[in-house]
């Protein structure tokens, strides 16, 4: 029996690394249950697990998951509800978002936020391919920045293209293991590899905006950094579905909504309709970004069709 890292996962095969050897190809011994999660993928990228080798095909078979630190889902599909663990044992979450060339929406952007807000995961917003935005998209960035800046997020603006603040994205990265996470096609593996130029991730031919459900990256896999840490590259992501989020608790994963919610009237106010409504009147007073609360809005009223 020897302990590793899950460095990659094929939803079938898993590529253990352990100490000083070379990666081995796992399966995993009968069925696992993460508490009542129902999973696609029990174990993740990131996981540590206990295996043993096979002595005659070299193959190698998971038998146990180690304890983790934290993970984080999202929905297998629209229509599942299943879900699948994007990653486990990270040390922080960065979401690749573009203004444009694809658009990422902002309930987008506050699907992921309040995700890994519920995760506890601390969250920095990057937005790439700046060399492409007209005088339009330039100003909705910077009123968008200052909205995830005045809630507490940090922003990085990059351009992969150009190797504008790829330093800051280095300095972001180093000794930390980073989940990477975002539509496809907004540079994800073209920034590692500015960040790693020896990694040479496949990255799309062509920047098309339009045909963003390319998925050029297809497995989530974790690269270890020369600066010290490991970035894991995650396939692009359509949809972004929260988990086991009550209804109730949505608001507390908008940090700045659950600020205001204490000096609502009712305690269990849902901020949607009812008298004496202390976020809305936040809104309404220009404190709280009214993206940010018809994202939470969306999401609220979504959640039964949607966020199981
Ligand atoms: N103009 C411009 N193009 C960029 C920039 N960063 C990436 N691209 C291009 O955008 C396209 C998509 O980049 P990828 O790195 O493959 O995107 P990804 O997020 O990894 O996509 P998936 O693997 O499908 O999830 C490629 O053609 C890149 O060359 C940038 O800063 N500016
Ligand atoms: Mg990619
Ligand atoms: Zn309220």
């Amino acid at each position: 029996m020897k302990e590793g890292l899950v460095i990659k996962s094929t939803g079938s095969w898993y590529l253990v690394k352990s100490d000083d050897e070379r990666p081995v190809s796992c399966k995993i011994k009968g069925r696992f249950r993460l508490n009542d999660i129902k999973s696609t993928n029990p174990v993740a990228v990131g996981d540590r697990v206990i295996f043993s080798v096979d002595e005659k095909n070299g193959i190698g078979i998971i038998e146990e998951i180690l304890e983790r630190k934290n993970y984080i889902v999202r929905r297998a599909s629209n229509l599942s509800r299943q879900t699948q663990i994007l990653a486990a044992n990270i040390d922080q979450a960065i979401l690749v978002a573009t203004i444009n060339y694809p658009v990422t929406t902002p309930v987008f952007i506050d699907r992921f936020l309040a995700t890994t807000e519920a995760y506890d995961i601390p969250t920095t917003i990057i937005f790439n391919k700046i060399d492409r935005y007209d005088h339009y998209h330039k100003d909705q960035l910077k009123e968008t920045i200052q909205i995830y800046n005045n809630i507490g997020y940090n922003v990085l603006v990059t351009s992969a293209k150009h190797d504008q603040n790829i330093d800051l994205v280095r300095e972001l990265l180093k000794n930390k293991v980073s989940l990477l996470a975002g539509h496809s096609g907004v540079g994800k593996s073209t920034l590692i590899n500015r960040v790693e130029p020896t990694l040479n991730l496949k990255t799309a031919k062509i920047s098309d905006a339009h045909n963003t459900g390319r998925h050029t990256t297809t497995f989530t896999e974790m690269h270890p950094l020369g600066i010290g840490g490991y970035i894991i590259d995650t396939p692009g992501i359509r949809g972004f579905g929260l988990f086991n989020i009550k209804k109730e608790e949505l608001a507390h994963f908008f940090r700045e909504i659950f600020k205001f919610s204490s000096q609502c009237r009712y305690h269990n106010c849902t901020h949607l309709h009812e008298p004496g409504c202390a976020v809305k009147d936040a809104v309404e007073k220009g404190n709280i970004a009214l993206s940010r609360y018809n994202s939470y809005v969306r999401i609220f009223l979504n959640r039964d069709e949607k966020f199981r």
